[in-house]
């Protein structure tokens, strides 16, 4: 989301290249279930019983970012767990009736003892549990001793919050209860597991895949370019940024890998890059880790470091300009 500052009414004609070049989505995010613990009491059926392991509170331990603030769920606050913890938080019924592409999201920070002691998810479908898994997978798999199978699962040092996502699409039309579970065996504790930001929402898996793939050049303006202000709103915060110069065009590439090439969706939608430098009255940019999986890999830990240097404008070209050869 763009805010126009007064000054920025080139903007403007951005957003209307949005418009112009991109179609609509297609279906707008249903939101089935929220629970960022800010409120009272958290939609939650278990949390602290039978083991009193889970609680709520506010976060005075876990790395800055990455969740809503200041509450979260954890376990066992202000201490470690126990051995022989069966920590188990499950949510309120959720009704997936009418749903057609469920997904679960949800962040995650934990410092458990690797292998031996650590968290996963399984769902209820109104007369069974089943195990659930990420996208992309858990990033372990748990050794709990002789008794308990060991499931894949987040154990070990996440090292920040972790965004997380979980296809529910085999549960669409029913009545579930989301379990999040820590399991700890019988020696060595740590600080455990943290929780926020649970949501389940429906209606987004057909709006992906319409991002084409990008290919970008180096450009320098001919026409004199006038630095300005634009302020911008992510999902990392807002900040009032210069727009200084374009340095890269972008097009819309098809991409092929072996004998197999996607089509582009939307050969139309060009990007344009423009250099941007934060203003002195943003607020210190904090570090967080994001994780992203695409082609190239599953999981990918990225640290995002400063604050963005680069806006990408969509935007529709013509090749009649000036400026030499076509
Ligand atoms: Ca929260
Ligand atoms: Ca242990």
């Amino acid at each position: 989301m763009l805010l126009i500052t007064p000054r920025a009414a080139f903007l403007l004609a951005a957003i209307l290249l949005l418009g112009a070049g991109m179609p609509a989505a297609s279906g707008a995010e249903v939101v089935l279930f929220q629970e960022d613990f800010e409120g009272s009491p958290p939609q939650v059926m278990e949390m602290s019983t039978p083991l009193g392991v889970w609680d709520v509170g506010p976060d005075n331990a876990t790395p800055a970012g990455g969740h809503s603030s200041p509450h979260i769920a954890e376990t066992r606050p202000g201490q470690d767990y126990q051995n022989y913890d069966i920590g188990r938080l499950i949510t309120d019924e959720i009704n997936l009736a009418g749903t057609t592409a469920p997904r679960l999201t949800f962040n995650i920070y934990y410092d458990t003892e690797p292998i031996h002691d650590g968290a996963f998810i399984w769902i209820w479908n109104g007369s069974q549990w089943f195990p659930l898994s990420p996208v992309g997978g858990y990033p372990s798999q748990c050794d709990f001793g002789p008794t308990v199978l060991g499931p894949n699962c987040w154990s070990g040092k996440s090292g920040a919050w972790l965004p997380q996502e979980v296809d529910l699409s085999a549960y669409a039309g029913q009545q579930v209860r989301i379990m999040f579970m820590l399991l700890a065996d019988y020696s060595i504790t740590a600080p455990g597991v943290a929780l926020d930001d649970i949501r389940v929402i429906d209606g987004v898996p057909e709006e992906r895949g319409v991002l084409d793939h990008f290919k970008c050049y180096a450009v320098r303006p001919i026409d004199k370019f006038e630095p300005r202000e634009v302020t911008l709103v992510d999902e990392f915060g807002e900040e009032t940024v210069t727009v200084l110069r374009p340095t890269r065009f972008c097009n819309p590439v098809v991409k092929c890998t072996g004998e197999s090439c996607a089509e582009l969706s939307h050969p139309e939608a060009h990007l344009t890059c423009y250099q941007i430098q934060s203003g002195p009255r943003n607020p210190q940019f904090k570090k967080r880790t994001v994780v992203v999986s695409n082609q190239f890999g599953d999981q990918q830990h990225l640290v995002v470091s400063a604050h963005g240097d680069l806006l990408c404008v969509p935007s529709l070209k013509s090749l009649q300009g000036r400026g030499g050869p076509k």
